[in-house]
């Protein structure tokens, strides 16, 4: 029985040079291009790697923030759910993958009222926590709700906190009881009944990592961070990120990730 960070399939798209445009939060510099190209091949050497056969997809120049295929959709072994991404320009992205889930998943359903980001929802060994954002809202979450149940999926709504982009911009699960967050959501109350390890204030951006089969990814240059984790018994593979960090983005956001019965 795979655990749900047991992952032997995944899908990723390349960036386009329009990447530079994606959605940023704070003023700063654009990324470069060729540099996020860099860390997205590193990040696609990872994977498989860590075991996993990875999909890569063609770069789509009209829409800068489709690398991060992570947010219009979710997949599971038993379904894919086309999401309504929260962004006007990130909505017709779930559009785009629907040929390439068609082609992999049994059940491909569709969100068809509100909105509702991957990156707000956390899949853990009992519940989907679902976080309610600036880019899911109520009406999202609820027909995402219904949809989880009718795959057998449990779910559950939580409120992250004011100006955090997504439910996991903030935290990743590590183990079946153990999740890595900032001390922010630690506070809030959201992960309760998870052991928490918090990162430090200074290395806040690595609490968006990505546990895949044995390997723990985590931002590189984040060493209080590593070394938590390597004292938590993990194998800790650390990835270049700080050019997708300027639009916002960390690691789990730049694949969807499953376990195909084969
Ligand atoms: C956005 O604002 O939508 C992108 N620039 C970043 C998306 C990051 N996605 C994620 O954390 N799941």
């Amino acid at each position: 029985m795979p655990r749900v960070f047991d992952f032997n399939s995944a899908i990723v798209r390349t960036p386009g040079k329009s990447v530079v445009h994606g959605l940023r939060t704070a003023a700063g510099l654009a990324p470069v291009f060729e540099s996020v190209l860099a860390e997205h091949q590193a990040y696609v050497s990872a994977l498989q790697a860590a075991g996993v056969q990875v999909t890569v997809l063609d770069a789509l120049e009209q829409f800068p923030d489709s690398i991060f295929v992570e947010d219009p959709a979710l997949v599971f072994s038993q379904a894919a759910i086309l999401l309504r991404p929260g962004a006007p320009s990130r909505r017709a992205e779930a559009h785009e993958l629907s040929t390439t889930l068609a082609a992999r998943f049994a059940a491909v359903l569709q969100l068809s009222d509100g909105f509702a980001d991957g990156g707000d929802i956390l899949v853990t060994p009992g519940c989907v926590l679902i976080g309610l954002s600036a880019r899911t809202n109520s009406a999202g979450a609820a027909e995402l709700r219904a949809l989880l149940r009718s795959v057998g999926l449990a779910s559950q709504e939580v409120e992250i906190p004011h100006g955090t982009l997504h439910l996991k911009t903030d935290c990743s699960l590590i183990d079946e009881e153990t999740v890595l967050a900032t001390e922010e959501l630690a506070k809030s109350g959201v992960l309760n009944g998870f052991r928490i390890l918090v990162v430090p204030q200074e290395e806040r951006s690595a609490a968006n990592a990505l546990r895949v089969n044995d390997a723990m990814f985590i931002r590189a240059g984040c060493p209080r961070t590593h070394e938590m984790l390597v004292a938590h018994g993990l194998n800790v593979v650390p990835l270049p990120v700080s050019e997708v960090a300027k639009i916002d983005a960390g690691l789990s956001c730049m694949s969807l990730r499953w376990f195909e019965q084969r």
